[in-house]
């Protein structure tokens, strides 16, 4: 039932007057040199939050040669990891603190239900910080003897900062996205340049905020909002920085490495996702009906790892479709500020790519059983959707929607749900709901993805390594696996001589 969207409940001009409106570079902030402004909207009511800093070419160059000399001449990556860990952790305390705030802020500018961006969103970027600030002071090498027949030496290796690290996030989740990217490159010595996504730049703004309240030195840590090419091309080909990490979409992904190698510069990528749940025909099929639901529908479908090619075994199939449906049609969706499931999609243009997958699953003959249109005409909101009868070779099942459209497939055993499900040029998530365990351990060694959950969905653990197979992308976030994308390795040798007696 959609719930018509009034004013969104919450005070927004008091709400949005916090925000710095300005990029933060050097420790300041700061009015962009060209003095363009752009509008960022409230998805719920299209209305205008906002008129935010745009930093272009030469706005992120200031913000290199901060980050640049924060680096070289600074005391960040070199004041011992102890006292990098004691700001990273006051910082996840100033995130704590400000919980409800940023939240409404999340929900404003994104359009998430002020439930998750409370329980979820902005407690896991404090999380996520704090989780980081703690690896701070135990990065270290290894010691090793090496055999030579010119004499005696051994080497030991350095886990070095990189470097400027340039962070280039997406909208779906922008605060939690913020911490992944800054929380290990700053507990590792870099200084870090972040782009947030123009949709949703008023969290990372005040962010930038908390950090320098926590104590961070100026040009450790610098916000440029902006758009892709502009600001995060300049990010990109500058070659005063040293490291790329980006989550986004996987075109943007190729685009980026592309440019990366002008300077030969690494790059972290975590890209889009096509991820294939598995469900066996030994479930319980209710509660496997609800966490499929779950693992498509969380935040509107707008998750790089929603469970989007649904595998659902005959036996079950035509109770389990029924059942998914009715689930679909009875989502609260409506607005963000109130008691709902769904808000709305991020912006315009997200809500008409969705709509046009809608109508090609319509045209190619998948069978509609819930949704398959906008809701409303204020917002950008969508129905529910579900769609059964998927065929392999059908749009739906091949591209990234990134919206609340369900693609149910029939499968009939493991070898060929196995095959079925690599046949992608993804593999990022995937998940396997069973209970046989000969069948599960088979699924998670078959399926070629980067994480696999069984019998749960979405969860996501500060210490677990995050990241894709395929074209899902390189590297990994999260976990000490991040830690090796924000370091590099020094080795040195010593020789031993025989002591002089
Ligand atoms: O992503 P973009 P968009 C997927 C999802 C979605 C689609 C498009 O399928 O529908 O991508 O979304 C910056 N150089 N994902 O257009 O463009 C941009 O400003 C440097 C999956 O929003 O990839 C933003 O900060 N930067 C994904 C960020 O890249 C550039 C999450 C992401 O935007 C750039 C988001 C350029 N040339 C979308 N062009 C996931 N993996 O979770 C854009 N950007």
């Amino acid at each position: 039932a959609a719930s018509r969207v009034a004013e969104p409940a919450v005070a927004v001009d008091e709400l949005v007057s916090n925000v710095p409106t300005q990029l933060l570079i050097d420790g300041k902030f700061v009015d962009p040199v060209a003095g363009r402004r752009f509008d960022v909207l409230n998805p719920a009511t299209e209305q205008r939050l906002v008129q935010m800093a745009e930093a272009d070419k030469e706005d992120v160059e200031r913000a290199v040669r901060a980050a640049r000399k924060a680096f070289d001449e600074g005391p960040w990556p070199r004041m011992g990891g102890k006292a990098r860990g004691k700001i990273l952790q006051r910082f996840a305390e100033l995130v704590e603190k400000n919980v409800e705030e940023l939240a409404q802020l999340e929900s404003l500018d994104n359009g998430k239900p002020i439930f998750f961006s409370r329980n979820a969103d902005i407690p896991l970027t404090a999380n996520h910080l704090s989780y980081f600030a703690g690896w701070a002071d135990k990065i270290h090498g290894q010691t090793i003897p090496c055999d030579n027949t010119f004499g005696n030496f051994f080497a030991y290796t350095l886990h070095e900062p990189i470097g400027v690290v340039g962070s280039i996030i997406p909208w779906n989740f922008p605060a939690l996205m913020a911490a992944w990217k800054i929380a290990p490159a700053l507990a590792a010595g870099n200084c870090v340049v972040l782009k947030p996504a123009e949709q949703t730049p008023l969290t990372a703004m005040r962010l930038g905020q908390l950090a320098l309240e926590a104590g961070l030195p100026p040009g450790v840590l610098n916000v440029v909002p902006g758009f892709g090419p502009s600001a995060g091309g300049a990010i990109v080909r500058s070659p005063l920085v040293d490291k790329v990490s980006f989550t986004g979409s996987t075109e943007v992904g190729k685009i980026i490495m592309k440019e990366a190698a002008a300077t030969v510069k690494p790059v972290g990528l975590e890209l889009g996702g096509k991820s294939p749940l598995i469900v066996w025909k030994d479930v319980d099929v209710d509660k496997a009906v609800e966490d499929a639901h779950f693992a498509l529908f969380f935040n509107h479908g707008q998750c790089c790892v929603a469970g989007s090619r649904l595998f659902v075994h005959e036996a079950i199939y035509d109770e389990f479709v029924e059942k998914a449906a009715a689930r679909a049609k009875s989502k609260k969706v409506g607005d963000p500020f109130t008691d709902v499931e769904q808000g709305p999609q991020v912006d315009r243009d997200q809500m008409d790519k969705i709509l046009g997958y809608i109508e090609s699953g319509k045209q190619q003959g998948a069978k509609l059983l819930a949704g398959g249109s906008r809701m409303g005409d204020r917002g950008y909101f969508v129905q529910p959707t579900v769609f059964a009868d998927v065929q392999d070779d059908m749009k739906i099942a091949q591209e990234e929607i990134f919206g609340p459209v369900q693609s149910i497939l029939k499968f009939s055993s493991l070898e060929e749900v196995a095959q079925r499900a690599n046949n992608n040029p993804y593999g990022l998530g995937a998940g396997v709901f069973a209970r046989d365990v000969d069948v599960i351990n088979y699924l998670t060694r078959s399926i070629r993805a980067g994480t696999v959950w069984v019998n749960c969905y979405n969860v996501f653990d500060d210490s677990v390594p995050f990241g894709g197979y395929k074209q899902s992308g390189i590297g990994r976030d999260k976990g000490e696996a991040a830690l090796a994308h924000y370091t590099q390795v020094k080795s040195v040798y010593q020789k031993m001589e025989t002591p002089q007696p």
